[in-house]
């Protein structure tokens, strides 16, 4: 892939009739439609040969690949509809990644392998919205077993792989040009993607522009402050330097602005990233080492808060925040024999956070304070997995990894204002330790198992260790950080079941986790409250035990050629110390879609339903949520025209116009009712 030397001459035709057809099969759905050469198939190609460090790859990547194929879909809705992933929703813009309802500093969410940290202290910046699905080569998703090979985490890891440049069709520019509209939001999506290559470069470049107003909910009402603006782009060149060999350089930058947050007292005025890597690539499957990379890469985040366009608002503020990442990492693939292989894994990143508060109290001076003070955080990591075949059915996989962090804080100001708690020193450092042991047995030719044990560990988050009065306007607290938090760990168990039959497949997945030192908020009734009409404050403490345990199975079935049934469903339960339900897990949650796609027409008919939750956690601001049923239908039509693919999209979400939200929504805030949605794309 991507080689010159593996291009065999083909001709343009060739090319649009195997998109065309790849188009219409789902990518990975057929297996009997290999070889397609494409850009796309080049993807699933390398989609099988990351197969190796997961459990649950191939049933996720042909899932990943099912929704990928609305093109109106953002990055959020395609990771929403995956078993295994729930979003956190403060506006219509920056939910938060949640992997089995593992969250913030219990999970890793990296883009391509790098580290990078929000600068809002509530979280309105996930590092999710960085990459646009048309930047998006693969997700890679790996739960708690297998989730800390790049990074200490006892909830696993999100993966955003950045696209490549490719070498097909040499000296000639090709790309895809798109754009939509959705009806609820008056939204417009605009985007474009180039590749070009001569010789033994390749250089790809994407820009999207996305606009969306305040959108109606079910009953029709606008819901206020749920619009936003971004603009996201890319740049990206490769360098062919032998057969085996390219190096790539990377550039994304993503800019927000007028960003709201419906369940938040405040917007964003602005939110600009800056990511930027180097990498070098190796691969020869006769040698030893047959996988190699390394990467250096940066990156920069720039958050304004704002409180301007409020109503009613007691005291304007005025809400900063920085973060600053550099790092570097080397992975490498090893085949000892035809039975054992080895992936390593070393890396080091250095983060630095900064955000401030002013207080601009009518007839006073204005309040200055650090929200998180001056920190940085310094991490180094080496990961290790070795994967045994002991037999033709039976395979073993023992990882492991630890993890040297260090947080100090930075600057005279941040150390005076976090000694005012009475900490000596707020500096720590931590050695972490992960392993996990996986067995996958294959029972017969269609039935596979696999089990899996793991402990690990996390650091504390910066809030956690060193906020300063962070306002959570979900339970209406002001919390308070604590240095001297212990590790957070856990140790899990996991087990899963696979039935496969011809290109069908079923999927069931148990898993069970046994949390220690389990970090969360209490009340604590000494300090008195910052922000105004606040409930109280609350600091970060360890509680000594608490458990998540749940399922997700999904069912992805092909009764006919032209027809695809994918099916996936979930349910996670949690509870403390004391038997009350951890917050913010989803209920039982079904997604059904059928697709009937002969020739170059499609229709789809997708059905969404949550049961009511009312395990709920009142303390930390959660109330009964209803339960809910969504039908959504999607068409396409495909056609050649000049020698270019038109792709047409369209489709009407939540037909009914139901007035819903889900359990993991602040503020009880009506997601979007009726929405209808056109979506054009040419291929250049
Ligand atoms: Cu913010």
């Amino acid at each position: 892939m991507g080689s010159p030397t593996c291009l065999n001459p083909i001709t343009m035709k060739k090319v649009l009739a195997n998109i065309l057809v790849l188009t219409f099969s789902l990518a990975g759905f057929s297996q009997t439609q290999q070889p397609v050469i494409s850009e796309d198939s080049s993807r699933i190609v390398e989609l099988k040969e990351v197969t190796v460090t997961t459990i649950q790859k191939p049933a996720q990547q042909q899932l990943i690949n099912f929704f990928r194929a609305n093109n109106s879909a953002t990055l959020e809705e395609i990771l929403s509809r995956l078993p295994e992933i729930s979003l956190l929703r403060r506006g219509t813009y920056g939910m938060e990644p949640s992997i089995r309802s593992f969250t913030g500093g219990q999970i890793n969410v990296l883009v391509d392998g790098m580290r990078i940290h929000g600068a809002c202290t509530d979280k309105m910046d996930p590092a999710t919205i960085y990459i646009e699905p048309i930047n998006l080569e693969n997700l890679q998703i790996q739960t708690a077993t297998a989730g800390f090979m790049s990074g200490s985490a006892i909830g696993g890891t999100i993966n955003m792989k950045i696209a490549e440049p490719d070498f097909l069709d040499a000296n000639k520019v090709t790309g895809v040009i798109s754009s939509g509209f959705q009806t609820a939001a008056k939204s417009f999506y605009e985007s474009a993607r180039l590749n070009y290559s001569t010789g033994r470069w390749a250089f790809r470049a994407s820009g999207t522009y996305r606009n969306n107003k305040n959108y109606r909910s079910g009953d029709g009402e606008e819901v206020n402050f749920s619009q936003y603006e971004k603009i996201n782009y890319s740049f990206s060149a490769k360098y062919q330097y032998d057969q085996n060999t390219y190096l790539k350089a990377d550039l994304l930058g993503d800019d927000g602005w007028n960003i709201g947050y419906p369940a938040l007292p405040m917007d964003v005025g602005y939110a600009k990233a800056r990511i930027a890597s180097l990498s070098i690539h190796r691969e020869n499957p006769s040698k030893l080492l047959y996988k190699w990379q390394a990467k250096i890469y940066g990156n920069k985040i720039d958050h304004a808060m704002d409180d301007t366009k409020r109503p009613n608002i007691p005291m304007h503020m005025d809400m900063p925040g920085w973060s600053k990442t550099y790092g570097a990492y080397s992975e490498a693939e090893l085949k000892i024999n035809q039975k054992q292989r080895l992936l390593l894994r070393a890396d080091g990143s250095s983060t630095f956070l900064k955000a401030s508060m002013t207080m601009y109290q009518p007839g006073e001076l204005p309040m200055y304070m650090l929200t998180w003070p001056d920190n940085r955080k310094n991490q180094y990591g080496i990961s290790a997995a070795w994967l045994l075949q002991i037999d033709s059915t039976l395979k073993l996989q023992v990882s492991g990894r630890t993890d040297l962090i260090t947080y100090n804080l930075v600057s005279q100001e941040a150390k005076d204002q976090v000694s005012i708690f009475g900490y000596p020193s707020a500096n720590r450092n931590d050695l972490l330790k992960n392993l996990s042991v996986l067995l996958t047995k294959k029972i017969s030719q269609k039935i596979k198992i696999s089990a899996s044990i793991a402990y690990s560990e996390r650091i504390p988050t910066a809030s956690e260790l060193y906020g300063f009065y962070l306002f959570n306007s979900n339970d209406g607290y002001d919390y308070i950080g604590n240095p001297k938090l212990n590790i957070e760990k856990s140790l899990q168990a996991d087990l899963s079941a696979m039935y496969n039959w011809k290109n069908n497949r079923v999927q069931l997945s148990y898993f069970y986790s046994s949390l220690f030192d389990y970090i969360t908020g209490i009340i604590n009734s000494s300090f008195s409250t910052m922000t105004i009409g606040a409930n109280g404050v609350k600091e970060f403490i360890n509680i000594p035990e608490a458990s998540v345990s749940g399922m997700e199975g999904s069912v992805i079935f092909k009764p006919a050629p032209a027809i695809d049934v994918v099916s996936t469903i979930r349910y996670t339960t949690g509870k403390d110390n004391k038997g009350n339900p951890l917050p913010f897990i989803l209920p039982l949650k079904n997604t059904t879609s059928v697709r009937y796609q002969p020739k170059n027409f499609s229709v789809q008919l997708e059905a969404e339903a949550a049961s009511k939750q009312d395990h709920i956690n009142i303390e930390a601001g959660e109330d009964i949520t209803t339960g809910y049923s969504l039908l959504h239908i999607r068409f396409g039509y495909n056609t050649i025209i000049f020698k270019n693919i038109i792709e047409l999209q369209g489709g009407v979400e939540n037909i009914f116009d139901r007035k819903y939200h889900e359990h993991l929504d602040w503020g009880n805030i009506p997601r979007p009712g009726r929405n209808m949605y056109i979506q054009f794309r040419i291929h250049l």
